[in-house]
């Protein structure tokens, strides 16, 4: 796993103009002359994904799946599919056939801050099991982390203080979800199969089974007044970068917990930090910030309320998420609808 994640702007990218890569194409057409092919070529790109693991999870389920690189992309006419990470900017508007983008995550505002992302082309982002269940589970575990009071007894241990705290039943517990996607519905099931009382917030009225659930931003402060133990699992959109401001922590009870897993840009660090110094917020879990890797002069690595990870919660294994690529890739060439297109104009 890299030591960094899903950070814009990639560490290396460098603009990879189309007559680089044509000129690629006609290097690399001279040395290594392929033959034509019925089949689709997919292009595939990233600095912080594991390449060997993808060709190899790719081709156990497509043995003679055409995987080109940027680096010997052969006859680019031939490449219709590319599934990539942070692209160096032109690379993907200097493919002339190119039909669909997959994204190697599930937040693509990233993607999106690139302006030669050609625009006509659909984008899908990553749904995946793994990244799904990997994503409930680090939830889980912060949320129950707090239930138990493991925060207050890890400073008990620090003093030597032996003080017992009545745990309390999950069912009075309430824990909410910010965002009832793909990672957000799984997280709130995953909550109420363990007994928690769940709310969910979401743009569009969604029904999930044992949830309440609130729609819009006229529901927000309802929904945040209510709940104990909120999880961000957002994307990041104009609507949500900055949310979780000082409104947002003054709109929570009184000593709530925070687990921080959508996109740092959503939190305003002095907001939580004020919201900590006041007691407002009695802890934080803070998987993603603002800037990544966090500046090690930050305030955050040093508050003993604030829990930090370094953008960990979650993760797709390409064993299992080569299943999804490998089905939208099934569906583009069927002429089919993709799964997981995202819809530009709302930004996820
Ligand atoms: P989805 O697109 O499936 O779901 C997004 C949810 O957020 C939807 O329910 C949507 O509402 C809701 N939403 C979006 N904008 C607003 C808004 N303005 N107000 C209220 N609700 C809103 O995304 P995923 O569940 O797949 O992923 C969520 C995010 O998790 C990713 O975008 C990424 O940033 C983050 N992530 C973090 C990881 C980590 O390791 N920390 C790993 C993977 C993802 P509606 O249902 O109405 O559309
Ligand atoms: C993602 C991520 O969005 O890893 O998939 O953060």
């Amino acid at each position: 796993m890299p030591a960094t994640r899903r950070v814009w702007p990639p560490r290396d990218a460098k603009p990879l103009l189309v007559n680089q890569l044509v000129r690629l194409h006609k290097i690399s057409e001279q040395e290594d002359p392929r033959p034509p092919e019925d089949e689709m070529a997919l292009l595939w790109y990233s600095n912080d994904d594991d390449r060997q693991a993808w060709s190899a999870a790719l081709r156990r389920l497509e043995p003679d799946l055409d995987i080109r690189v940027h680096t010997d992309p052969g006859n680019i006419g031939d490449i219709e599919a590319a599934l990539v990470w942070l692209p160096p900017p032109g690379m993907l508007a200097g493919l002339p056939n190119l039909k669909a983008i997959f994204s190697l995550a599930a937040g693509v505002d990233a993607m999106l801050g690139d302006p030669s992302l050609p625009a006509d082309v659909p984008l899908c982002r990553m749904i995946d099991r793994s990244l799904t269940d990997g994503m409930t589970e680090f939830v889980l575990a912060r949320v129950l982390h707090y239930h138990r009071d493991m925060h207050i007894y890890a400073a008990q241990q620090r003093r030597a203080e032996w003080k017992l705290h009545l745990p309390r039943p999950p069912f009075e517990r309430r824990v909410g979800v910010m965002g009832l996607g793909e990672l957000g519905t799984a997280t709130a099931r995953r909550l109420v199969a363990n007994g928690f009382s769940v709310s969910g917030w979401s743009r569009s009225r969604r029904d999930v089974e044992g949830v309440t659930c609130h729609a819009g931003s006229e529901a927000f402060g309802t929904f945040l007044e209510d709940v104990e133990i909120v999880i961000c699992l957002l994307p990041l959109t104009k609507e949500t970068e900055g949310l979780l401001d000082d409104r947002f922590f003054r709109a929570l009870p009184e000593g709530a917990f925070l687990v921080h897993v959508g996109r740092g840009r959503q939190l305003v660090p002095g907001a939580l930090l004020g919201a900590l110094e006041s007691g407002q917020l009695a802890a934080a879990t803070i998987d993603v910030t603002p800037d990544e890797p966090l500046d090690p002069a930050s305030p955050l690595w040093r508050h003993p309320g604030i829990d930090i990870t370094p953008h960990t919660a979650s993760y797709c294994h390409p064993t299992t998420a080569a299943e999804n690529v490998i089905a939208n890739l099934r569906r583009l060439r069927r002429g089919e609808p993709l799964e997981g297109v995202v819809d530009r104009s709302r930004g996820y």
